[in-house]
């Protein structure tokens, strides 16, 4: 389904009023302050209460598992930023626009998420033979291309394994609050965002892949609806600008002063260490190498920086990042039949008044 020329309709409206992004000026932080992390909900916020709430490990294990948030909370602790991405993020830039939550580029976040690794949970349940995935279900359910299902996804067991995969019940040293899954969500660094499922409830081993509409139905990249697709999965890097200046409420074009600005963004990808970002103040026909300061983990976007010289004129601000893999964005969005992935660099509009 594709939006016609006439703008957004009003369910995207209603999508894009329920699901925030994350300011561009919260690029300033390290990590963002809960309120202005991006959000993405697919369908209710679920009723939860931490004292009676149960994680259930369960389907090809030896010994399943209930757990209360107590037990959870008693287990080894870790806390590390993680980068948060939605699949969707630059959706709305694509032509024809898919239509689902149109975001433009402010579907991220950093935040410093608390819990327990996953891989010594699954180690005690005992996982048997013949597993090849491990399924995450919320407590939240809706319908979806006229499905009824519980938001549910799973991951390949190798993926499930790693050592920062963890369930998380803080973020920024608080409990989770509602719209980010409270009691208990997971968290999988390097991954667009629907793979961290909110409001967790069973976990289970599978002997089969997960055939689920979140899984199989949708987050495909494909270019057309005969062709399969393949899978989203990990997050293709990305970097943002802080916008310089003051903006234009209608339009958000910025207005600066001439003179020296230190233009300043973040920048990550879920692939490789972010290796370099670039500048452009001519709307990509010409680029500058940033200062690119240490990421915080491989899983938290770097921050990083170029003084520029304005004189009055018109210009498109743009930053490129490329990570030690050698990828990088592209000048155009990549077009699919989801809006996902669309790591296109970001322009941004700035009149430098004399
Ligand atoms: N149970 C559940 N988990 C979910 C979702 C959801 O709708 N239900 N949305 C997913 C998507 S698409 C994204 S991008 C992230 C957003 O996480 P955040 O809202 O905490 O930023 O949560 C994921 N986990
Ligand atoms: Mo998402």
């Amino acid at each position: 389904m594709s939006g016609g020329p006439g703008g957004i309709s009003m369910d995207e409206l209603q999508l894009a009023a329920r699901n925030h992004g994350m300011p561009l000026e919260a690029l300033r932080y390290d990590v963002t302050p809960v309120g202005l992390h991006y959000l993405l909900i697919h369908f209710d916020i679920p009723a939860a209460d931490d004292d009676s709430w149960r994680l259930e490990l369960d389907g090809q294990v030896d010994r399943p598992l209930v757990l209360r948030m107590d037990d959870l909370r008693r287990r080894p602790r870790v806390t590390a930023p993680v980068t948060l991405e939605c699949a969707g993020n630059g959706r709305a830039r694509m032509d024809p626009r898919p239509v689902s939550q149109p975001w433009l580029e402010e579907a991220v976040g950093t935040a410093e998420w608390t819990g327990t690794p996953l891989r010594p949970l699954l180690e005690e349940a005992g996982i048997g033979e013949g597993a090849v995935e491990v399924l995450f279900a919320g407590a939240d359910r809706g319908l979806q291309a006229e499905l009824e299902h519980d938001y549910e996804r799973s991951l390949p067991l190798a993926e499930a394994m790693r050592p920062e995969v963890m369930l998380a019940w803080g973020i920024n040293g608080q409990p989770l609050p509602p719209q980010h899954g409270y009691p208990l969500r997971l968290v999988v660094p390097g991954w667009y965002g629907m793979t961290s499922v909110k409001w967790l409830r069973r976990i289970s081993v599978l002997t089969e892949p997960f055939d689920g509409y979140q899984q199989t139905g949708t987050y495909l990249l494909h270019t057309s609806e005969d062709d399969p697709g393949t899978p989203v999965t990990r997050i293709q890097p990305r970097s943002l600008l802080l916008p310089p200046g003051i903006p234009v409420f209608e339009s958000r074009e910025r207005l600066c002063a001439p003179g020296h600005h230190l233009l300043t963004g973040r920048a990550w990808s879920g692939l490789a260490p972010v290796a370099r970002v670039e500048v452009s103040v001519d709307g990509g026909a010409s680029w500058q190498p940033a200062q690119l300061e240490p990421q915080p983990s491989p899983w938290a976007w770097a921050g990083w920086s170029l003084p520029w010289d304005a004189t009055p004129g018109s210009y498109e601000l743009c930053c490129r990042a490329t990570d030690a893999a050698g990828n990088t964005q592209p000048l155009d969005p990549p077009w699919n039949t989801g809006g996902y992935a669309n790591n296109a660099v970001q322009r941004v509009k700035v009149t430098v008044r004399p």
